[in-house]
């Protein structure tokens, strides 16, 4: 194993016996949700895997390693988030080699899940093409990074601080077959819905694993976008969220907020003008993921 790699002992007996394992990041620890509410649900979530029969492993950058699997002081550690760099794969190398603490993106997550052998990783909503892409360019790394790097990612659909329609442009271009769970409507985090129909529908972990395999065996490196709605007792109003989504907008654009701090910014603000009602429906939404999750890791360890 690459030596900048240090895998708890857990995850290590897991994937030396080839039993399943969940990837799970750390930024939306850090960077996504407000302390101590983060600390609990990572705690959470790496329970509700265990429960669905796989072991959680949550990737972060500590002491110049990364770390696959943390124990509890550093999940505690990474909610604080005092200091805390959000490492997406442009960042990796100056963290990596001044030793700095860092809370990996989905990109860098999944850089690192691959690297220990993971095949399945867990998130919330992962980044993608920014509103205004056209003139500011904002596309997440971690779109790149799923046409490359061969793990399958579960999340809620894409939050619409994005461009949903391009989001779903650019993963077609990229090779990316995008699969909602057991519906014909891709979802947009908070709601159900997003006003886009899902590319593909799937309504079994069985057939995710099999589209896995049948991608990979073709030769076709890159990663899987496996949506799940979230909960529908959980749904936050879809144009509730657009006004507030139009207003945090508008203050990145006053502040000049731009590259790595957009959505960090974004979701910030939303935290603040939402409160409860959005944090329980993150929660909740990341908790229905790990079990989809747990689920999909052991059929495919199959
Ligand atoms: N979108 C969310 N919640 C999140 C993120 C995105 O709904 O927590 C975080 C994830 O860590 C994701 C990162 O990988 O933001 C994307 O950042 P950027 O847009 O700078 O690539
Ligand atoms: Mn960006």
């Amino acid at each position: 194993m690459n030596d900048l790699l240090q895998v708890l002992p857990a995850v290590q007996e897991a994937l030396s016996r080839g039993r399943p394992v969940v990837a799970l990041e750390s930024t939306i620890i850090s960077h996504g949700m407000p302390y101590p509410r983060n600390v609990e649900t990572a705690l959470a979530v790496e329970q509700v895997v265990r429960e669905g029969g796989a072991t959680p492993a949550t990737i972060a950058i500590l002491n110049g390693k990364c770390c696959v699997g943390l124990d509890d002081a550093q999940l505690d550690f990474f909610g604080r988030g005092r200091n805390t760099w959000k490492v997406s794969l442009r960042d990796m190398p100056y963290v990596i080699s001044k030793g700095l603490p860092g809370a990996t993106t989905v990109a860098a997550t999944m850089r690192i899940a691959s690297m220990a052998g993971i095949r399945v990783f867990v998130t919330g909503g992962i980044g993608g093409v920014h509103r205004g892409a056209a003139t500011t360019m904002d596309i997440s790394a971690d779109l790149t990074e799923m046409a490359h790097t061969s793990v399958a990612v579960v999340s809620a659909g894409v939050k619409s601080i994005l461009d949903i329609g391009l989001t779903l442009e650019y993963l077609e271009t990229q090779g990316i077959p995008v699969v909602t769970f057991g519906q014909d409507a891709f979802p947009s985090f908070y709601s159900a819905k997003s006003g886009f129909p899902s590319p593909l529908r799937m309504d079994t972990v069985e057939e995710i694993a099999s589209l896995l395999l049948s991608k990979w065996k073709l030769g076709l490196d890159g990663s899987i976008l496996i949506a799940n709605p979230v909960p529908t007792a959980h749904e936050v109003p879809a144009d509730e969220m657009e006004k507030h989504i139009t207003q945090a907008l508008a203050a990145a654009n006053e502040k000049n907020i731009t590259g790595k701090e957009v959505t960090p910014f974004l979701l910030k603000y939303l935290a603040d003008h939402t409160g409860g009602e959005s944090l329980e429906a993150n929660i909740a939404l990341i908790k229905h993921n790990a079990k989809l999750g747990a689920a999909l890791a052991v059929a495919f360890s199959r």
